[in-house]
């Protein structure tokens, strides 16, 4: 293959990636350039790669990282035979409606409701309506920085509780299932502010996912996430990105959130097929007795009239 390109296609964030063949292993210089790319610009977008079969894209995505097997996903929601792959799909599965047709709604960082939010993400857009069914991507490394140092230092050692009963849309999908998944993943707290493993630079861990954070009251966490989200979503740190068929996008789960826009004609079919690539380290404390946040709401608003 020719040389890698890299052009950026935002200021903040998102670069397209030319002159990659996705097909065969990556030589060392080359992966290490797309790294490098990667982690400057968050979401990398390689296009063209309609004919990636799916143990391409397994092959290709594990060259950056250890492979998700998808054990916290309904069985129904994966490739059959490939586990690696998540299907995210409006079509029907086995004549019922898919449990991922209305998947990422609300702006999130992947799996912050577990202990270990994941590294990062590779989807392929293998079908796609006429018009919409954009995506949107947020840089939080840049979000943190452009915060006032007085709220980066109000901040430095907070925890939120991210719950994945908040995600967008879960009421709609099978009771059973939803049940399942609310008994697996208690909520867990996470700091709000973290630190990239490879490029050491502090990011928020921020989005519509997260029930409160401890030590304020409800009123009080309410006010500063939406002070924080509102930040990170300003136009200036997004990233928009409308597919086109055979588009792999890889996003760096470290240091961004996304959303999975409904802003498209729902009978039209969408058809995505997403590795995701399992975190480095356990950055949650999981909240066995969800009464927690609560309780530690409770003292602080006791400490505060006393
Ligand atoms: O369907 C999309 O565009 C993205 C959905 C999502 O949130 C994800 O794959 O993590
Ligand atoms: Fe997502």
């Amino acid at each position: 293959m020719g040389q890698i390109t890299v052009k950026p296609l935002g200021y903040a964030l998102g670069a397209e990636v030319q002159g990659v063949d996705m097909r065969a292993p990556l030589a060392a210089e080359d992966r290490k350039a797309i790294n490098a790319a990667w982690l400057k610009h968050c979401v990398l977008v390689f296009p063209g790669q309609e004919a990636l079969t799916p143990e391409q894209q397994i092959a290709f995505a594990g060259q950056f990282g250890e492979l998700d097997q998808h054990a916290s996903q309904p069985p129904a929601t994966l490739h059959p035979g490939h586990p690696e792959i998540l299907v995210l799909t409006n079509r029907q599965v086995q004549g019922k409606p898919s449990g991922t047709r209305n998947s990422g709604r609300n702006w999130h960082t992947d799996l912050s409701y577990t202990e270990r939010p994941a590294k990062g993400a590779l989807l392929l857009c293998r079908e796609k309506p006429p018009v919409g069914g954009d995506t949107m991507f947020a840089n939080l490394t840049l979000a943190y920085e452009t915060l006032t140092p007085r709220i980066q230092a109000l901040i430095e050692d907070l925890e939120a509780v991210h719950d994945a009963s908040l995600i967008k849309g879960i009421e709609q999908r099978d009771p059973a299932i939803v049940a399942e998944m609310r008994n697996r993943n208690p909520p867990v707290a996470h700091p709000l502010v973290r630190v990239h493993p490879e490029t050491g630079r502090k990011a928020l861990l921020i989005g519509q996912r997260i029930r409160g954070i401890l030590g304020l009251s409800d009123e009080e966490g309410a006010a500063l996430l939406n002070l924080l989200n509102a930040h990170a979503i300003a136009p200036e740190f997004v990233y928009r990105h409308r597919w086109s068929l055979g588009d792999v996008l890889m996003w760096d789960n470290r240091c961004t959130m996304h959303v999975a826009l409904a802003d498209f004609d729902q009978s039209q079919p969408r058809v995505m097929h997403r590795c995701s690539l399992q975190g480095e380290r356990v950055t949650g404390r999981i909240l066995r007795n969800p009464s927690i946040a609560d309780r530690e709401t409770l003292i602080q608003a006791v400490a505060a009239v006393a």
